[in-house]
């Protein structure tokens, strides 16, 4: 009898991850932010599914998440958005006891004022975002500042991100500004600079910049270093110029969602990605640098010493990250709204 009821539960339990359904997770990230095969390992590994899709701005993203309420697990989002997210209860209180490997993280990238004790986030890939140029077509020598830019002769040649923070804080930069100026009368000069620079610009978007590059769309413009690097991988005469005002400096955070279905799926992936032979693969393949020590050790000198990826010695202190503007935002998105109206 005794026998008979072990055997029983034996049996049970066997079936029962089976009838409990497959182990998943539904990631939402950056597009080209994670080569293909991570994901592959980590489910031949661990046996969870990931469900992937990207986006190519951090408002996309938001929208969709609070659309859809539940959809997602794991999102990605840059300092302002995790500090808005975290104060709107959208974030999910990581488990530090789930993240073994929390400790390859370099502590400089570590309780930064937009998540502080980094309850909520954990820093994924941070990058300088600079201006971008088809040295074939302009001489990278005379595209130096910010800006330059504004010049009649980049008329419809220029790329912008299809990013409002972004290209305001740049916009900010040119004119001296604080970068995450929340008065009225600077978002306004900061819209009126922008104005004038419409004309040169050919296109705002951020889904595959490289390609518009790659290609010859486009000649110069605002680019992430990791664009310029992909596209330098393929055409050369794409180069990454610092820009004399300074870079603009970002960060983009690994975040469960309050309302995850999959917590403890995305607490094993956000632990994955963390190992240093992970965090290496995915730093050299997208051209980002990693907040993993770990992994910059373990980084080909080549890479290491790419001054695209890594940018030279007194670069990062000049930039700045973008933090939450509060109800600020509403007047960029206006402003926004009516530039590439053309208004
Ligand atoms: C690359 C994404 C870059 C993210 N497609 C910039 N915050």
């Amino acid at each position: 009898m005794m026998r008979r009821r072990l055997a029983a539960f034996a049996f049970a339990a066997f079936l029962a991850p089976l009838s409990a359904g497959q182990r998943e997770l539904r990631f939402f990230n950056w597009s080209d932010y994670l080569p293909p095969a991570v994901l592959e390992n980590f489910t031949r590994e661990t046996g969870i599914q990931v469900h992937y899709a990207t986006y190519d701005s951090n408002e996309a993203m938001y929208a969709k998440v609070k659309l859809l309420g539940g959809g997602y697990d794991l999102v990605v989002p840059s300092t302002y958005m995790i500090d808005r997210m975290r104060k709107q209860g959208l974030l999910y209180p990581l488990d530090r006891s789930l993240l073994p490997h929390f400790g390859n993280l370099d502590p400089r990238h570590l309780d930064r004022p937009f998540d502080p004790g980094n309850r909520y986030s954990v820093p994924y890939l941070w990058g300088t975002t600079g201006i971008g140029v088809n040295a074939e077509r302009f001489d990278p020598a005379s595209l130096q500042a910010w800006a330059d830019l504004w010049q009649p002769r980049f008329r419809r040649a220029l790329l912008l991100p299809n990013d409002m923070r972004e290209v305001f804080h740049m916009a900010m930069l040119v004119l001296g500004l604080p970068v995450n100026s929340t008065d009225p009368a600077h978002i306004e000069a900061a819209y009126r600079k922008l104005r004038e620079l419409m004309p040169n610009v050919r296109l705002f978007s951020s889904d595959a910049p490289q390609i518009l590059f790659i290609t010859g769309e486009v000649d110069a413009g605002m680019i992430w270093n990791g664009v310029a690097y992909l596209a330098a991988r393929e055409a050369p005469a794409i180069r990454f110029v610092q820009a004399a005002e300074g870079p603009l400096l970002w960060m983009d955070n690994l975040a469960i969602l309050k309302n995850a279905e999959n917590p403890n799926e995305a607490h094993a992936l956000i632990d994955y990605l963390l190992r240093p032979e992970v965090a290496r693969l995915i730093s050299e393949s997208v051209g980002y640098a990693t907040p993993n020590a770990a992994a910059v050790a373990l980084l080909p000198p080549a890479v290491r010493n790419d001054p695209v990826i890594h940018p030279p010695p007194g670069i990062i202190e000049r930039g700045e990250y973008q933090v939450d503007l509060g109800e600020a935002i509403g007047l960029y998105t206006e402003y926004w709204e009516r530039l590439k109206a053309g208004q």
